[in-house]
């Protein structure tokens, strides 16, 4: 008989394709004899004990080192079997009813707040699915951040929030009124947010994760940004762990296991990741055809990582060991995600016909249990044992991360309406009657005449055994979390002597913004204040950018040093990675480099090492790509700068469409706490980082943080004039003023690698056309308009008082007409144009880019100094101070092709 006949011939392959690599076989006969132990076994004991046997041998191979790749999928029951379980130190039937207290509020503080509030929202099921996964964690193993302690990193299910409010009231963190606050928060301090936003509650949540697949990715550089900091000598970090707490519909988020080899190739054993396997996602099943965690063991396993599955509870337990036929394990292989939600709601009899039913030896399996027994088999993730268990092996573990992956029931006891239903996800709202049967479910002392309007809070007293006993053990092991706390002192900022050199311009010779960027990244790395907290973070790009001398001089960060002598090892600038290396080199993956922008932005809090991260990267893969993390990175109050570099659709020639980028300023600019700056010259650049460094890391520490739009065009840079520095900080600044005594005036705005455009554009205006155009440079438009909103604002909510000007209306208000000419979206100009009192003609890059030189692309979007100039003509004559003739004229003369095609179009 043939065992690929037996077998599920793709299994064979996935698991034995490496042996066809040990050939030539030295001792064919004794293989053989192998080979048909096997065949009789399977013939004699059928394919299950073959199975097992094979299973057996893996095990003690694996057990013997013989080096054999790891199966990535077992077997459908606990990982860790009962006689391996370790003691469970804790009071079980106390933190059992403490669950049930957490449980009942979390459940009241929803259904109060739809009571009051319809439609206010809130989750009552995700938490109910997790609640003993947290509980395990609350009481045994989650470290706190008493004295001066980190803790560890608690990336929390974002719709689990109501169970970690409840807890936090349970332990007097919170009072009723603000439980009845949850989602109302418009008031600062009395509310609660509804998912964790660090943004909205800084003492309490440390990590947004409620756009599913964030937590995850973040946890895993998270982790790995603490080996940094350890490695570097920054901190000491290996008192804290990352726990990240995931949904199993969340892991369809590419995000959420798109980082995992980068977490088993660091060896990252200070992260576990716990996956709620409710098998339920918002609209149903998440794999009602197959096994969802069969699939993710093979993900994590596939991955490097370590899998601890946790799938049924004790009860079940004595049902394995008398499964000699092994068909109970195999019913368990078998049932598919969507039968076993329906196991879920049916009651005792119904299991015993459908589940244990079909097969006479399965039904013995459970003659001994009452139909009641049956119903009340759980799933593994609400066994305060089995957790505990997978939780003590994961911390134990070394050399990998850990995936628990830990069944569970969505909506978990709500009652027959919300258990396991399909709309479990979406309910807020519970009868009188589930009211009644979840409270006795709970077996909470709450009078019948107490559940009929809104159900009451239900809070022991402090001085209560359960209290007591959660507030002990959070003291053991470091204090209540979640919690956020920043203690970093302000840092000295960094010499002057940094920045002093960018003022001076390059005389004649040509650099690039991003050339000047650079050498300024690389003296705040040798600056004695500030150098070691640097963290130059690139996706594989450091080439383009001329960063690769950092490479030797402070090297690439790697946890194994470099175990290899490199290719260019006898040059100058070799390609050095090193244990405690500073740069992160991430690869091709800028949302791996802003998890890990995330992580050292945020380092100010987590572990109280303020840091000073540089995120560089090629400014089209930023915003469009990764603006869902950018916009976490506000929430989490992170601090550093974005470098968004190749920047401009025109100045970026020759890569065409998908790379040239004309519209991140756009994006950028709806980021409440960014500051996005679009800087022509060297010294704007220098001013820009030293005024950023001092507000981010100097007294008073704002959280904010900088993008920062650098080219690769190379120009010489000017020197900066007298008295700019506030202009600069503030968005903009007069840079060359126009010719005096002549008869017309226009106010031209320039920015990035256009200012040029609109420099030569001056020229042709006075020289040719006899109009003085005075230069300004927009740093940054975004600033520009929001004070301008500032102002108008204040002048509105107090109309008696004297109205005050914005700066840009200070500024330009109704001199001259004004050209503006950017690298951008013509809207980025146009944010500040009903502020300037005068005729606005916004030029810019609108529509797909393409490939070519810069000048034929800069003629094509209209921004070049010819254009500049036409468009300046124009202006005059819309305040009829030039003819149309003349413009007509001009247009012809300057070589401008009327008839061209518009290129937002094109
Ligand atoms: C990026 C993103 N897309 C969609 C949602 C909306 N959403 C919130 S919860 C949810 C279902 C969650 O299912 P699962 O991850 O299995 O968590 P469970 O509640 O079952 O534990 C969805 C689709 C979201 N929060 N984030
Ligand atoms: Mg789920």
């Amino acid at each position: 008989m043939h065992a690929a006949r037996l077998f599920n011939v793709s299994d064979l392959h996935d698991v034995f394709d490496e042996f066809k690599h040990q050939l030539p076989d030295i001792d064919p006969d004794e293989t053989q004899e192998w080979i048909e132990s096997l065949d009789a076994l399977l013939k004699q004991s059928g394919p299950d004990r073959a199975r097992f046997v094979l299973y057996k041998l893996l095990k003690r191979a694996r057990m013997l080192h013989v080096g054999l790749p790891p199966l990535t999928q077992t077997r459908y029951i606990n990982t860790i079997s009962p006689e391996q379980e370790p003691y469970f130190p804790g009071d079980e039937a106390m933190e059992l009813r403490i669950r049930r207290i957490i449980r009942w509020n979390a459940v009241a503080m929803v259904v109060r707040a739809n009571h009051h509030y319809e439609g206010i929202g809130g989750h009552l099921a995700t938490y109910a699915s997790a609640a003993s996964l947290y509980e395990v964690g609350f009481n045994h193993f989650f470290r706190g951040k008493d004295g001066d302690a980190s803790g560890d990193q608690i990336f929390f299910q974002g719709h689990a929030a109501p169970g970690i409010y409840a807890r936090a009231f349970v332990e007097g963190r919170f009072t009723e009124s603000q439980l009845d606050h949850f989602r109302r928060e418009v008031v600062p301090g009395a509310g609660l947010s509804s998912y964790p936003h660090p943004r909205l509650m800084p003492e309490f949540w440390e990590f947004p994760t409620v756009s599913m697949g964030l937590g995850p990715l973040a946890a895993i550089y998270q982790a790995r940004f603490n080996r940094y900091l350890e490695h570097r000598g920054i901190k000491e970090t290996s008192d804290s762990r990352v726990w990240a707490f995931i949904g199993d519909g969340e892991c369809d988020e590419p995000e959420s296991l798109g980082a995992l080899h980068v977490a088993a190739r660091e060896g990252l054993d200070n992260l576990t990741f716990v996956v709620n396997c409710n098998l339920q996602r918002l609209d149903g099943p998440v794999r009602g055809n197959g096994k969802v965690i069969q699939e993710l063991e093979s993900v994590f396993r596939g991955s490097g990582w370590n899998v601890i599955k946790v799938l049924w509870s004790r009860e079940w337990d004595d049902l394995l060991a008398r499964d000699v036929d092994g068909v109970l394990v195999n019913r368990m292989a078998e049932t598919t995600d969507g039968e076993s939600q329906r196991m879920t709601i049916a009651d005792g009899a119904y299991i015993r016909e459908h589940f244990f039913g079909p097969d006479p030896r399965l039904r013995k399996i459970v003659e001994h249990l009452s139909d009641e027994q049956l119903r009340s088999l759980r799933r593994g993730g609400h066994d305060y044992r089995k957790v505990y268990a997978a939780y003590h092996a994961a911390v134990r573990h070394t050399g990998a991360p850990t995936a628990i992956l830990a069944q569970t029931v969505k909506g978990w006891a709500l009652g027959p309406s919300v258990e396991a239903r399909n709309i479990t996800h979406q309910a807020k709202k519970m009868s009188l009657e589930e009211l009644k049967i979840f409270r006795d479910r709970l077996e909470l002392p709450i009078p019948d005449n107490a559940l009929a309007d809104d159900p009451p809070y239900y809070h022991p007293g402090m001085d209560s055994p359960e209290v007591r006993y959660m507030l002990e053990r959070r003291r053991a092991l470091g204090g209540s979390v979640p919690r956020r706390v920043v203690r970093a002192k302000p840092l000295a900022l960094p010499e002057d002597s940094a920045f002093a050199e960018f003022a001076k311009g390059s005389g004649s010779a040509a650099a690039s913004t991003t050339m000047a960027f650079t050498r300024l990244l690389r003296n705040l790395l040798r600056d004695k204040n500030i150098g070691k907290r640097v963290v130059p973070i690139i996706p594989d790009e450091a080439r383009t950018f001329g960063m690769d001398p950092l490479f030797k001089e402070v090297g690439i960060y790697s946890p194994l040093g470099q175990r290899y002598e490199p290719v260019d090892a006898e040059t100058l600038l070799p390609y050095r990675e090193a244990k405690d290396g500073q740069v992160l080199e991430e690869g091709i993956t800028e949302s791996g480099s802003m998890a890990s922008l995330t992580a050292a932005g945020t380092s100010y809090a987590t572990h109280s090492e303020p840091m000073l991260p540089f995120y560089v990267f090629y400014s089209m893969f930023g915003f469009q790509r990764t603006g869902d993390q950018i916009w976490a990175f506000g929430d989490s109050r992170g601090r550093g700068f974005m470098c968004g570099a190749t920047a401009g659709r025109t100045t970026l020639n020759g890569e065409g469409l998908q790379h040239e980028d004309g519209h991140s300023h756009l994006l950028a600019t709806a980021l409440p706490n960014i500051r996005a700056y679009d800087p022509a010259f060297a010294y704007e650049t220098a001013i820009i980082v030293k005024d950023g460094i001092r507000r981010m890391l100097g007294e008073g520490g704002e959280d904010i943080f900088y993008y920062l739009t650098l080219y690769n065009e190379n120009y010489p840079q000017p020197p900066m004039p007298e008295g700019v520095e506030d202009g600069i900080v503030r968005g903009l600044y007069l840079f060359r003023k126009g010719e005096e005594g002549l008869r017309r005036r226009i106010t031209l705005l320039g920015s990035g690698s256009i200012m040029r455009q609109v420099l030569r554009a001056q020229e042709l205006l006075q020289e040719r056309y006899e109009v003085a155009a005075d230069v300004w440079s927009v740093t940054s438009y975004q600033l520009l308009r929001n004070e301008a909103l500032e102002i108008e604002r204040l002048n509105r909510l107090h109309p008696e008082a004297e109205p005050k000007l914005p700066y840009v209306t200070q500024i330009l208000g109704g001199h001259s007409p004004i050209v503006a000419a950017t690298d951008y979206v013509k809207s980025l100009p146009d944010q500040i144009a009903r502020w300037s009192g005068s005729p606005f003609v916004p030029l810019g890059t609108d529509g797909f880019g393409r490939s070519d030189t810069r000048e034929a692309l800069r003629r094509h979007f209209e921004v070049d100094a010819e254009s500049v100039t036409a468009a300046s003509l124009h202006a005059l004559a819309l305040c009829e101070q030039y003819g149309p003739g003349d413009v007509a004229k001009a247009i012809a003369d300057l070589g401008i092709d009327p008839a061209k095609q518009n290129p937002r179009t094109a």
